[in-house]
């Protein structure tokens, strides 16, 4: 494969493998690829997932429920390695025919309810529980207006930006040049918005900060593509107060630990299916990974 010169053919093909760092995963065709049940724990929720920012919003959300009270939100949450397809099991297909996590069962509802894409998840969980979703119409509209902003802008950050940038086969100036200036602009536009609100609504903590937080905080943070100095993320000031802010939420230090299988083994937990597990189940505890 060149990345410089390419002419397409008239009809596109699939030649595996196509190199970048998700190539024994992508592909072209949707459906199972091979026969597995997913397991299943004693709590209401079953979350099956991993902790990329699109997991982390699910498992972040559960966390904060459980803190504000709500005990009828625990869970049971289990890893889907991605790297291995095992979001292309029978089992998980049968949940989210989309084969991306996190996908979500309410055990609680009779038949089981299937709960795919992440926004439609917090939705799920902000109207079941009655927390972290405005009331009133107009309030409610903006945590939408920003809860539908992040789900139409992450794709740029994640599959365009960090993409090219961090995970391509080999950099290209085009795109990385291109995405650069959407995620950048992406940034300058949460950037204002924050200069005049605490949160994305208002004083108000909600799943639209549960959902941008995992992206772009966490891009701000530095915990993304490595790409701080690039991005210079120092200059959106406002957005890494906001980013700060919600970091050192307690809820948000356990969300993002849950199904997390890479970095700091005490940072680590494979699998969540009590409170008490963060002490005694992380990596450094259970085993090196
Ligand atoms: N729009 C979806 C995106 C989910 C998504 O892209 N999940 C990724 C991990 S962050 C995934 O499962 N990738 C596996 C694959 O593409 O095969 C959501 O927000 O839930």
């Amino acid at each position: 494969m060149t990345d410089t010169e390419y002419t397409p053919p008239k009809v596109w093909t699939w030649e595996q493998p196509n190199g970048g760092a998700f190539q024994s995963v992508n592909r072209p065709i949707s459906g199972a690829t091979h026969d597995a049940e997913l397991p299943r724990g004693k709590h209401p929720f079953q979350l099956h997932s991993l902790a990329t920012p699109n997991g982390v919003k699910v498992t972040i959300m559960f966390e904060e429920l459980l803190a504000a009270g709500h005990s009828g939100a625990e869970y049971d949450a289990w890893p889907i390695h991605i790297g291995n397809g095992e979001q292309f099991s029978s089992g998980f297909v049968a949940v989210n025919p989309n084969s991306k996590i996190p996908a979500l069962i309410d055990t609680t509802q009779s038949p089981d309810l299937h709960i795919f894409e992440s926004a439609s998840i917090l939705l799920y969980l902000a109207e079941r529980f009655g927390a972290f979703l405005p009331q009133d119409l107009a309030t409610k509209t903006q945590c939408m207006n920003w809860l539908f902003w992040q789900m139409g802008s992450a794709p740029y950050l994640g599959g365009g930006f960090g993409h090219f940038y961090a995970y391509a086969p080999t950099k290209m100036e085009y795109p990385i040049d291109r995405f650069t200036m959407e995620v950048k602009r992406q940034l300058d536009v949460l950037d204002k918005h924050l200069a005049q609100s605490q949160y994305m609504v208002g004083d108000e903590y909600t799943i639209a900060d549960i959902a941008i937080w995992p992206w772009y905080g966490q891009l701000v943070l530095g915990r993304q593509y490595d790409a701080a100095e690039f991005l210079d993320v120092a200059s959106y000031k406002n957005v890494l107060r906001w980013a700060e802010q919600i970091d050192a939420r307690d809820a948000v230090r356990r969300g993002r630990m849950v199904n997390r299988l890479h970095g700091d083994p005490a940072l680590q937990l494979h699998e969540r299916h009590d409170s008490s597990d963060f002490d005694t189940k992380t990596q450094d505890k259970v085993g090196q990974s």
